[in-house]
């Protein structure tokens, strides 16, 4: 079931559906070398949403600003590979919205508990726009945010279930997004809270 949100963004209801256990599972062992962690933003603020990675490289904030890296600043090693399945995931998502050949060399992942939020942005630390975004929601159900290209402009918002996988490329590729604060609720798989894996190539 394939939802077209706006032009060049295109809503995969369910697609993650089936493999979201094995997703998780390997989410677990991705989170042995690099467990979550809250980062600062360059402000001096922390961020209210968890978050790691896997991937050649990994999304990072602290105060000297944003960028990816190839090292987890936590544990001074690589990040954790991308696991085949992750891989396989955003690849299929990819090219049932018209992106073929997607490889992603990042994976961010997000962990929103009760009250966590993300608050409106654009994502532009890639270095090639041309490339998709792949998003895919786990556990308990949110509320994204979802405006256009200048941050004034209107926004909409749409509701994000487990199993969910979004496709941002085109023109959609720099809206300004977020997340609203995550209602409490209980998931059978998650417990309580929502996991979104965010796949990018970056570099
Ligand atoms: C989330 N994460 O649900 C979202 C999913 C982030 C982030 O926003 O930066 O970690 S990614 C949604 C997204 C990505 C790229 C473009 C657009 C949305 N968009 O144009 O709306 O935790
Ligand atoms: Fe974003």
């Amino acid at each position: 079931l394939s939802i077209p949100i706006v032009p060049g963004a295109v809503l995969l209801r369910g697609f993650a559906n089936d493999i979201a256990q094995q997703l998780l599972g390997d989410l677990e062992r991705v989170l042995a070398s690099s467990p979550w962690r809250h980062m600062t933003t360059p402000g001096g603020f922390r961020m209210s949403v968890a978050m790691t990675n896997c991937g050649t490289l990994g999304w990072v904030s602290d105060r000297t600003g944003y960028r990816y890296d190839r090292v987890d600043p936590a544990s001074g090693e690589p990040w954790p590979a991308m696991p085949a399945t992750f891989l396989q995931l955003a690849a299929q998502a990819a090219a049932a919205a018209g992106f073929d050949r997607f490889v992603p060399d990042a994976c961010l992942v997000n962990r929103y508990e009760a009250g966590a939020r993300l608050s409106l942005h654009q994502d532009r630390d890639e270095r090639d726009y041309a490339q998709p975004i792949v998003s895919a929601s786990l556990g308990l159900p949110a509320t994204f945010l979802f405006g256009g290209i200048r941050r004034a402009d209107k926004s909409r918002r749409l509701s994000l279930a487990h199993g969910d996988v979004v496709v941002w490329g085109g023109p959609a590729r720099l809206s300004h997004h977020g997340i609203l604060p995550l209602k409490e609720g209980e998931h059978p798989l998650t417990g309580r809270c929502r996991i979104n894996l965010t796949f990018r190539k970056a570099g």
